[in-house]
């Protein structure tokens, strides 16, 4: 009897803890920064992740699924769904990118293929399996978007109620300063689908917080940092290493990027902010609370973000631009996540 009784108050608390946790859905197009993203909602013990969905972005959806599977091989997490989703945006055929990130999205230095890799990929569509995650889950899910939008404008076409259903959402992406990446006033994943990206901030009403180009920027790290985190002595730590191997010395050195010419040097981990966001609101020190609306037209400013601070637009929905951030608590959740699998 004793031992039920154990048992079933062991049951009872670790129902409890579950229950405490924020469940996040992860949509992503896994480059190296999204990788970085994934481990640290991985590491973090409030999070739990109920699926990682796939776009297109930084590498073909093909790369992007298989990323994702690498990462939460390297921290022991394979038991989290992954889902394949858009391999084009909405509009016009995907722009194949290749910048720092090589094709493969993490540094063209991985050899070693997984040709079982489409059998560990589930077989329902990641717009259906977000949409079925949500449904099931009303109000509890945070859903955290590292890359073009896609997945989620195809969402809330399948399901106008999908953005009410959800708790919140966090976007990497886009500008607040007009200030682009990849042309002149765009942002990349903004860039790459400019129309997902209107569609979303028009329709999904749910809080949104908005992690853009310029808030990860201005609060970039040093590179002296980034050695003591990719030194650290865990399998996690060591992938990380390996997949910037290539791409350290371009990013570190390069002084002709926009990056640079607009910031400076540093270590900026894009997507690590909009999901750091997510994990701990207190990293967030400021915003711009207002309503904003992406651009479709132009040869300079298609995909480019504006902020209506003065009500122009009439909108009713205002979003969370994140603007200042809590550099010493975002780099205790970057150590941490490279601290892992977790022993
Ligand atoms: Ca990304």
């Amino acid at each position: 009897m004793s031992a039920c009784r154990d048992l079933k108050t062991s049951l009872h608390r670790l129902k409890a803890i579950m229950a405490a946790k924020k469940q996040v859905i992860i949509d992503t197009d896994c480059g190296i920064d999204d990788a970085q993203a994934i481990m640290m909602a991985l590491a973090a013990p409030n999070i739990e992740i109920v699926g990682v969905t796939c776009v297109f972005g930084n590498a073909a959806i093909e790369h992007v699924c298989q990323n994702v599977l690498r990462v939460l091989a390297v921290c022991e997490r394979e038991g989290i769904p992954v889902f394949r989703g858009s391999g084009v945006p909405l509009v016009g055929a995907r722009n194949p990118v290749s910048d720092h990130f090589g094709t493969d999205g993490l540094g063209d230095v991985l050899k070693d293929k997984d040709p079982q890799w489409e059998e560990k990929i589930q077989s329902e569509h990641a717009v259906n399996a977000l949409i079925r995650l949500v449904t099931a889950n009303r109000k509890q899910v945070s859903l955290v978007a590292l890359g073009p939008l896609t997945n989620l404008a195809l969402a809330v076409r399948l399901d106008p109620s999908f953005p009410q259903k959800l708790k919140d959402l966090y976007i990497m992406g886009g500008n607040m300063e007009g200030k682009g990446n990849v042309t002149l006033c765009a942002e990349f994943n903004f860039a790459m689908d400019p129309e997902s990206a209107y569609i979303v901030l028009e329709e999904f009403l749910c809080p949104t917080y908005l992690a853009t180009w310029e808030y990860s920027c201005r609060n970039a790290l040093t590179w002296e940092f980034f050695e003591q985190l990719i030194q650290q002595d865990a399998p996690a730590a060591a992938f990380m290493k390996v997949i910037t191997s290539k791409c350290r010395a371009y990013c570190r050195e390069t002084t002709s990027n926009k990056r640079y010419v607009y910031f400076g040097s540093g270590y900026v981990s894009y997507d690590a902010y909009a999901m750091a966001a997510c994990i701990d609101g207190s990293v967030v020190t400021e915003s711009i609370t207002c309503p904003v609306r992406v651009e479709l037209q132009g040869s300079m400013c298609r995909g480019m973000m504006a902020l209506d601070q003065t009500n122009e637009l009439k909108k009713s929905h205002s979003v969370f631009v994140l603007t200042k951030c809590d550099v010493e608590k975002f780099s205790q959740l970057l150590l941490q996540s490279l601290r892992q699998p977790k022993k």
